[in-house]
């Protein structure tokens, strides 16, 4: 890329950028750049030299690449990961440890909920999975992974939020509650209803709402992928059984397959929010 550091107005909106830029967590690995670029920009006496130049080229870049703050253990990221994989969208990944990273003033300023995904699209920032899944999906629609044929669509988004209101809480009951209680042989239940309405919302189609890969089979399936793990037998049901195998034939989805390790690094991490979460409950009571 080549910077017309002549133009004005160009220049001017990029010193704006570098200015008003005060996370670190943006430009990680340009904090000594971005210093530099500061004092320049604050006494500007001397006129623009090549080095300041390429000072500039380089943070220009970084502010353009797509960022995604993220980790490989948590589900909600994976969900985002898959899309930018499956769209070969160029990004620029931020690893997040979920044992305190996401709680420091610096990531709490890109989101206040203190959630990864997050991603920073040329400034732009978009927290929540499904809103930037749409995000990339709109802004890079190819391939296609949203239909727009009323049923097909319909059909998608349902499967989105059955995947998030329906399975996702049973999947967090398993994970916390021990194997023989009440509330696991409830939570098995509640996901055999969901892995039947799923076998009949798929039919005879590959994939969910299309014959194409679309955004409700990565949320879902990210979440069935994982019953395995958890004690449920996928061979009880067929057509499903059938759709994970040909989502794990993708190359994005072996590339972002937890390891038993990491499935195990993430049921810790759920079972500390979960009691995180319940001690909280317990003393605003
Ligand atoms: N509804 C949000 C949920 C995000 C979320 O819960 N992320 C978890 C990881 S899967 C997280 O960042 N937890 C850290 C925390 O709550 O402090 C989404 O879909 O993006």
């Amino acid at each position: 890329m080549n910077l017309r550091i002549q133009d004005s107005v160009y220049e001017t909106s990029l010193f704006n950028m570098v200015l008003r830029h005060n996370t670190p967590y943006e430009m990680k690995t340009d904090r000594a750049a971005i210093r530099r670029v500061r004092v320049r920009v604050a006494s500007r006496r001397e006129p623009l030299d090549s080095e300041f130049c390429i000072l500039l080229q380089v943070i220009y870049q970084g502010f353009k690449m797509l960022k995604f703050y993220y980790n490989p253990i948590s589900p909600n990221a994976r969900r985002v990961w898959l899309t930018l994989l499956e769209k070969e969208i160029s990004f620029e990944p931020v690893l997040i440890k979920l044992d305190g990273d996401q709680l420091q003033p610096e990531f709490v300023e890109t989101n206040p909920f203190h959630h990864i995904p997050v991603v920073v699209d040329d400034g732009f920032r978009v927290v929540e999975s499904l809103a930037i899944m749409d995000y990339l999906e709109t802004k890079y629609p190819t391939p296609a992974m949203l239909p727009s044929e009323p049923q097909a669509l319909a059909t998608v988004r349902m499967v989105q939020l059955v995947t998030g209101n329906e399975l996702f809480p049973q999947i967090v009951s398993l994970i916390y509650e021990s194997e023989d209680s009440p509330q696991a042989a409830q939570a098995r239940e509640h996901i055999d209803k969901v892995l039947n309405f799923f076998t009949q919302v798929l039919g005879d189609g590959s994939f969910f709402g299309s014959e194409q890969l679309t955004l409700a089979d990565i949320v879902a399936g990210v979440g069935v992928l994982s019953l395995p793990n958890l004690g449920i037998n996928l061979n009880n049901y067929t057509k499903i059984h059938e759709w994970c195998d040909r989502l794990m034939e993708r190359p994005a989805w072996q590339k972002t397959k937890l390891s038993a390790e990491e499935f195990e690094l993430f049921k810790g991490r759920v079972r500390a929010l979960v009691r995180l979460r319940r001690y909280k409950d317990n003393k605003s009571k």
